[in-house]
């Protein structure tokens, strides 16, 4: 399952008028891309070894209101009430989402809070990360549950390289990004 993003959803849709970095990457995208990630669900449930799992892009609000790691209690609550993003029905146990670059995994009172960080371009050390969910799939009974965030080191080179070869905007800064995990080369 696939859920929709911030630039998932602005991106494919933006006009000409844009500036020519947003526009380099829209017509980066065929139409049949662009169609695929405006269709994706904004929210997606699923249940695993008896616990409610929520995914989505960056908070129940929108895939544009942002939760960063250093959150307030309310900020934590707010990731497990029923939106009209989220659709009624019963609250999660597990929320998992992504948006910030910065993986972790939190759990207070029983719940469960986690970010899978990024693959791409991860904000919080220069090697990309992944989570991976273990459990009965869709078992509501309880059983064990796991929450395994990988590390994957690869060729920053031949990535940045790419990137340069076609002309992408900005790519001196992303490969700033890219090498130490410092968000527009920033402090
Ligand atoms: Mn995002």
């Amino acid at each position: 399952m696939t859920v929709r993003g911030n630039w998932d959803e602005f991106l494919p849709v933006i006009g000409d008028d844009r500036s020519p970095e947003l526009l380099w990457w829209r017509d980066e995208l065929g139409q049949e891309h662009k169609d695929w990630l405006v269709s994706l669900p904004l929210s997606h449930d699923l249940v695993m070894s008896g616990r409610r799992v929520r995914l989505f892009h960056a908070s129940a609000q929108s895939p544009h209101v942002r939760v960063f790691f250093d959150h307030t209690a309310e900020e934590f609550e707010a990731m497990f009430r029923a939106t009209e993003m989220t659709g009624p029905g019963p609250e999660p146990d597990v929320v998992i989402y992504g948006d910030i670059h910065d993986a972790y995994v939190e759990t207070r009172d029983g719940r469960t809070l986690a970010n899978a960080g990024s693959c791409g371009n991860p904000l919080d050390e220069p090697t990309p990360s992944y989570l991976i969910l273990e459990g009965a799939l869709e078992s509501p009974e309880p059983a064990p549950f796991g929450l395994h965030l990988v590390r994957v080191p690869y060729d920053v080179d031949a990535e940045v390289a790419v990137a340069h070869r076609l002309g992408m905007p900005t790519a001196d800064v992303w490969e700033v990004e890219l090498r130490t995990a410092r968000y527009r080369g920033n402090q």
